[in-house]
């Protein structure tokens, strides 16, 4: 049993959670429909009314909302409050298109602070720990939302954002930090900063790190975890729903546990939006049930992932969801094979290499192509031309034994991969310049 930051609602029987969320629902349900003529159009267009909403088991009867509904409703068309009663804004890091705004009442911020206080306290975290924040602060979620967390847990908070390593490792250092939270291809990088600045894992006081904002592997875990001498704890979320804290791994490390009892999760087929069971993959759909300002109801994240609700020792009781298994909007269709960005990842730490990579996806002849650029260890690095085309050969075989395609691998000069502060970019899809429908 671990200790929890609110146990009465973290170790709620499941009976309970469902009629906390029932009763939530049917009031966010109401409070939408009255507030949000986006929403209530959505629902009329449905033909549904509030009073049809009576608990959970009514939720598939209310429309889904989706990325392209709120970039139609930028900047306030989603707003179910005053803009008076806001205190604050954050927004998606989308490239593309509009930018996401949500937004924020105090009451949500406070809720928001519950969220993440809660995952720092899962991953070990008391008031005597020293929090280094290095997630953006800013627009982005990351830096803030962990930065509430910390405060209201009494920590004491290194507000460091991302960036500027040699400095986030003199005050890791001098001021002792025992838990880190940053993106987990930012956690590389530093722990690699880290080696070639002669410092041992058992160097620094780091205890825990609190990873997310992007897929990552168990294998990349174990190799942050040699590299820091830390236990890594995964850590989701997202900007429309608050932030990271929707949902956070606990000491078993076997999946995260969604906070059930502010955001309601369902699991749905992507192509029909039926509703699937527990344990069948689909994509993550989310209701917030208490937020004031941003009532976002059945939102689609694109995030395919698994449900599961088995005993876990912690003694939280909240649904548990697996890794996202990459966004749908992630997965790379390359010779008419379905290929996730994390399965190359995987075989290349299986294989040895350093999580430093990118994936190049072109057409050329009319036929995909795949090129994986890797960078090499320093001293794996050879000269001889033969090696390194054993090396390359070797690799490309144990990547097509895992995919089905066999892409061309480039060995590279260590340190020539450029290092991510923030969400790595690992893939370059240059079929996308072509107006080719990937
Ligand atoms: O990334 C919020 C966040 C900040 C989460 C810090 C965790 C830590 P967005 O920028 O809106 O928000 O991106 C949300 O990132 O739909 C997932 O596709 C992906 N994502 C977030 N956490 C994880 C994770 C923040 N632990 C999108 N594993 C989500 C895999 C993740 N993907």
């Amino acid at each position: 049993m671990g200790n929890f930051f609110q146990k009465e609602a973290e170790t709620m029987p499941v009976e309970q959670i469902k009629a906390l969320q029932s009763e939530k629902l049917v009031k966010q349900v109401k409070h939408a429909y009255e507030n949000v003529e986006y929403y209530r159009n959505l629902m009329d267009k449905k033909g549904v009314k509030p009073e049809d909403i009576k608990g959970i088991e009514d939720i598939s009867k209310l429309p889904f909302l989706s990325k392209d509904d709120l970039r139609e409703a930028y900047p306030t068309g989603l707003l179910a409050v005053d803009l008076k009663d806001c205190v604050r804004i954050h927004s998606t890091s989308g490239t593309t298109g509009k930018r996401v705004v949500a937004y924020y009442t105090q009451e949500d911020l406070d809720l928001w602070s519950d969220c993440t206080a809660r995952a720092i306290v899962a991953a070990g975290g008391t008031d005597e720990d020293v929090c280094q924040v290095c997630y953006g602060y800013g627009l982005f979620t990351g830096g803030a939302g962990i930065d509430n967390g910390s405060h209201k847990l009494g920590c004491l908070t290194l507000p460091m954002s991302s960036g500027n390593t040699d400095r986030q490792i003199q005050f890791m250092m001098d001021l002792k930090a025992t838990i880190i939270c940053c993106t987990p291809s930012y956690a590389a990088y530093i722990g690699e900063t880290l080696r070639e600045k002669g410092y041992k894992p058992e160097d620094n006081h780091l205890k825990a790190g609190i990873f997310g904002a992007e897929a990552w592997t168990e294998e990349m875990r174990r190799d942050i975890e040699k590299n820091l001498g830390i236990k890594a704890y995964d850590i989701y979320g997202l900007t429309e729903i608050s932030g990271p804290g929707v949902a956070f791994e606990c000491e078993e490390q076997s999946g995260m546990h969604i906070n059930e009892d502010h955001f309601l999760a369902e699991i749905i087929n992507p192509e029909t939006g039926e509703p699937l069971p527990l344990g069948e993959k689909g994509e993550l759909v989310f209701t917030s049930l208490d937020k004031k300002a941003f009532p976002l109801i059945r939102y689609r994240t694109r995030d395919i992932c698994v449900l599961t609700r088995e005993k876990c020792s912690c003694g939280r009781t909240f649904v548990k969801m697996c890794k996202p298994m990459g966004r749908s909007d992630d997965m790379m269709i390359i010779k008419g094979v379905n290929v996730f960005p994390s399965q190359i990842e995987a075989v290349l730490l299986n294989e040895g290499y350093a999580p430093n990579y990118q994936i190049v996806v072109d057409r050329v002849n009319n036929s995909d192509s795949l090129d994986v650029y890797v960078e090499m260890h320093p001293e794996d690095f050879s000269d001889k031309v033969k090696d390194m085309t054993n090396k390359e050969k070797q690799l490309s075989g144990a990547i097509k034994a895992m995919l089905g395609i066999k892409p061309v691998v480039h060995l590279v000069a260590p340190k020539s991969i450029q290092r991510s502060e923030g969400k790595a970019v690992r893939v370059i899809d240059k079929r996308k310049r072509l107006g080719i429908n990937i």
